[in-house]
């Protein structure tokens, strides 16, 4: 049998047939040691940083509390998500089929599995509008303008989720310029008219205002670039995307929470907001008595 072969071999001009077809094992690209230890830390720092935002909100009036109230939120959201992802709840695999064209052989197909942190997604839904909120609010910036921008924020978020988990190649780039243009409007919303509301205030408002206005836009911008070069173009591994959101997620939340509530608790003359707020429905609803008396 061996002697047959070996004189096929030598009378015949035909390569043999690779018993190895390149491309049809499964490439599965997911996170390793470094990306695990990396959702612990970051669920650590945002428990710890909420805990540390839910204190200092006790220390203010109720009056005053907005601003830690909200950012107390954006923590705990985020807490929550890291949780998600470092148990391995808010993850799936999104896959895509890669044409490798061959010069002798018919294409082969490379099946890639990556994986999708989408809990990711439903942290920034939540958190990234009482971020917006945060900032609109210390402009001083009216109803339809944060209307605008925080609608523009959820596309910009749900466009961003569908690119990640789309399959094809030009849908998955018509998406993510879709959520580009939302992004546009939202840093319109806080760059031109937050910043040209908020010189109706005092002038320690209005400079602290560009400045941590400023230190939000540079690195939600820098955001979209990671996306591209992790789940857009795949250039980096899952160890690096978490890395570099990790680190992201640090600055966007924990220490931009606590430059804003000292700060801000260290600013005298700061919004007292009384009403409903502070107050419950028990003081409109003593008005309301009087109503009916006149009705009577
Ligand atoms: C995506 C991908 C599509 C294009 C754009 C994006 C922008 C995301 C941003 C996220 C900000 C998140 C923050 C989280 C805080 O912890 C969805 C990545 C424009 C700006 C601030």
């Amino acid at each position: 049998m061996t002697g047959v072969m070996e004189a096929l071999r030598k009378t015949s001009s035909i390569a043999p047939i690779p018993t190895v077809v390149p491309g049809d094992t499964p490439e599965y690209q997911k996170a390793g040691d470094i990306g695990n230890r990396t959702l612990w830390v970051v669920f650590v720092i945002m428990l710890i940083s909420s805990l540390a935002f839910y204190i200092m909100a006790f220390r203010v009036p109720v009056q005053k509390r907005m601003f830690h109230i909200l950012t107390a939120f954006i923590t705990t959201f985020a807490m929550i998500s890291y949780f998600a992802m470092a148990v391995n709840d808010g993850v799936s695999y999104n896959k895509i089929t890669i044409k490798q064209s061959q010069k002798h052989f018919p294409d082969t197909f490379q099946t890639v599995y990556r994986e999708v942190y989408w809990a990711r997604y439903v942290d920034w839904c939540l958190t990234t509008p009482l971020l917006l909120l945060d900032l609109c609010l210390l402009a001083g910036l009216g109803g339809a303008h944060i209307l605008v921008a925080v609608v523009a924020d959820l596309i910009m978020i749900l466009t961003g989720l569908f690119a990640a988990f789309t399959v094809e190649t030009g849908p998955k780039w018509g998406w993510y310029a879709m959520a580009c243009i939302a992004y546009l409007v939202v840093v319109y919303q806080l760059g031109y008219n937050g910043r040209g509301i908020v010189q109706n205030k005092d002038k320690k408002t209005a400079t602290f205002f560009s400045a941590i206005a400023g230190f939000t836009l540079v690195l939600w911008t820098v955001y979209p670039i990671i996306w591209g070069i992790a789940d857009g173009s795949r250039n980096i591994n899952v160890d690096a995307e978490i890395v570099a959101y990790a680190v992201l997620d640090v600055l966007a939340k924990p220490v931009f929470g606590f430059w804003l509530l000292f700060t801000h608790d260290a600013m005298s003359g700061t919004a007292s907001i009384e009403g409903f707020w502070a107050h419950g429905m028990s003081k409109d609803g003593a008005i309301r008595v009087g109503d009916d008396d006149e009705g009577a």
